[in-house]
């Protein structure tokens, strides 16, 4: 199977500049390159599986060189919504370094570049004569991502992105031999003003090729990459918590499941048929939900987070949080924290103030009916007062009515 096979079985294939590319990649070993700018002092699951497809272009034996786009964070990549908010030269570079950590740690990227040291010292002179004296302005202006803003309107600034960009390749291509560019779909007006920035630096038949990887859509058509409530899902443990990542991967629609194997890991596509037959027979309990959150979690944030994450689920599904500790309750639990007591605070006063019970008459009746644990004990006397010795670290209630209502608190 070659490279670009694979990516079409996986549905990670978008396009190419150029048919020649597949046959390209079958005779060499190139090098090429991904860029990313520091808008965000992480990357997110938006970034990931562009950044999955370098990994398995590496597996194909081409060597990856990462740009971290420290001078075109500083410009702003032309989106549909509109004008981006500029961030200032240190925070730029800051999040480039974060990033520069971050594409080392988790992908093992070792060639990583910022676009910041080639294109800081650019004069506007030379800017203006060596690079926009190439560029046609309704070349330009027809590119789809400056196409979509001339309604609403487009800085100057923004507008000449794609010249930087091309710069980087043009760039890459004398400096690193770098012959292929990949990114997402929305990257082609990009890579393809590289491509034409080359030629006309070089010769017209110079090999620079672009691959794009689709834009991962939800089912409803809607942007992968954001929790249930809106959120991002960041790569980074402390903005998002390796439970909430794994949670965000086992609440992955059936219908998008498999999809998301094929794009998401590294599994073989056979093995992804396997597991497809198997969670087909019982989709209910969530097989291949259950081995996608593990791989990509594992991937991502390494096996012992893997286990936290699984933990901390098996610990909320079946309500005994005896074996967890402190930090995994609160990574498990932070949304349904209600509130802090002083010490000794009856049991009663507690099911009002986590609001499991609305009156101090229908706490007095969940009591006397056995509907109440709290860390995993059944309490029915209606004097229970709650100690720290009722609590895991001296700190931690989690209260529990019937069998699925929950709420934690803390004791100061
Ligand atoms: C900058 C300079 C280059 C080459 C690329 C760049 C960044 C590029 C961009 N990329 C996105 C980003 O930074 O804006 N202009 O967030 C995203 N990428 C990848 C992929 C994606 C794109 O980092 O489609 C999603 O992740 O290409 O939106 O010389």
């Amino acid at each position: 199977m070659t490279l670009i096979e694979e990516l079409r079985k996986r549905e990670l294939f978008y396009n190419v500049t150029d048919e020649e590319l597949e046959k390209y990649l079958q005779e060499n070993k190139v090098n090429f390159y991904l860029g990313a700018d520091p808008t965000g002092d992480s990357l997110h699951v938006g970034h990931l599986c562009t950044f999955l497809v370098a990994k398995r272009m590496m597996n194909y034996g081409h060597h990856p060189i990462l740009l971290i786009g420290g001078a075109t964070g500083l410009i702003g990549d032309p989106k549909m919504q509109g004008e981006r908010k500029m961030l200032t030269l240190e925070q730029t570079l800051e999040n480039a370094r974060k990033l520069t950590a971050q594409v080392h740690d988790i992908f093992g990227f070792e060639d990583i570049v910022n676009n910041y040291e080639w294109i800081k010292d650019i004069s506007l002179i030379s800017f203006l004569r060596d690079y926009g004296k190439e560029f046609n302005v309704n070349y330009m202006i027809n590119k789809e991502t400056v196409k979509s803003r001339l309604e609403s309107g487009i800085s100057y600034t923004e507008f000449s992105y794609q010249i930087l960009q091309a710069l980087d390749f043009n760039h890459l291509y004398d400096n690193k031999n770098c012959t292929v560019q990949i990114g997402g779909q929305d990257q082609w007006g990009n890579i393809t003003s590289g491509i034409e920035l080359i030629r006309k630096k070089h010769d017209f038949n110079a090999k620079a090729y672009g691959l794009t990887v689709p834009l991962i859509l939800k089912t409803d058509g809607t942007k992968f990459g954001k929790s249930e409530d809106g959120k991002s899902i960041w790569l980074d443990k402390y903005k998002t918590s390796p439970y909430e990542f794994y949670q965000f991967w086992i609440n992955i629609p059936d219908n998008e499941v498999i999809k998301r194997l094929k794009q998401f890991t590294f599994l073989s596509l056979e093995e992804i048929d396997e597991i497809e037959q198997e969670f087909l027979k019982a989709p209910h309990l969530r097989y291949a939900q259950k081995r996608l959150a593990e791989e990509v979690t594992k991937y991502v944030h390494g096996e012992e987070a893997f286990n936290q994450a699984l933990k901390i689920t098996e610990a909320l599904f079946s309500g005994d949080i005896s074996n967890l500790n402190g930090n995994e309750i609160e990574m498990g639990f932070k949304d349904i924290l209600m509130g802090e007591i002083e010490e000794n605070t009856s049991l009663i006063d507690c099911l009002m103030i986590c609001k499991l019970a609305q009156s101090k008459r229908e706490a007095r009746e969940l009591i006397s009916g056995n509907a109440i644990t709290v860390n995993g004990n059944k309490f029915s006397s209606l004097d229970k007062t709650l100690t720290k010795e009722d609590a895991i670290e001296n700190k931690y209630l989690l209260i529990k009515k019937g069998k699925k209502k929950y709420s934690l608190l803390t004791i100061k």
